[in-house]
């Protein structure tokens, strides 16, 4: 997908703090934090929304929480913990057509989102 920028990240033609990486997730700090950490899961695939997702994608899902469960222990949040989220379609903010998931961590988090 030529125009998508997350797939451009992917791809290296635009850089990025990468923090992790697989055959099928991409990992890398979001450019405007809304925490002292901030960090964005993205799938390899380009899919623009839930919506899009097929069966077959499944485990792509799975890879991606395995992913930050991952990096929240490497970056020692066990204790604390994080908080992963997705925006889907206007009215949850959704401005990227590529599904991702925020990992936010690093200060308490007010709940329910506003
Ligand atoms: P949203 O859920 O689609 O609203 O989140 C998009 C996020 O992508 C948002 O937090 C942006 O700051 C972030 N982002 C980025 O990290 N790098 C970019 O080049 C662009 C957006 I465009």
């Amino acid at each position: 997908m030529q125009e998508c920028i997350f797939c451009k990240i992917i791809n290296r033609e635009i850089p990025a703090d990468i923090v992790y990486e697989d055959d099928c997730i991409l990992a890398f700090k979001d450019i405007q934090p809304a925490a002292p950490t901030h960090l964005l899961f993205i799938p390899k695939k380009h899919i623009p929304t839930f919506f899009d997702l097929q069966p077959e994608d499944s485990h792509i899902l799975g890879k991606l929480q395995l992913a930050a469960a991952s990096v929240a222990k490497d970056m020692g949040l066990t204790e604390r913990g994080f908080r992963l989220v997705s925006n889907c379609m206007k009215d949850a903010g959704q401005l990227v057509w590529h599904i991702h998931y925020h990992f936010l961590a690093g200060r308490t988090l007010q709940w329910p989102p506003g």
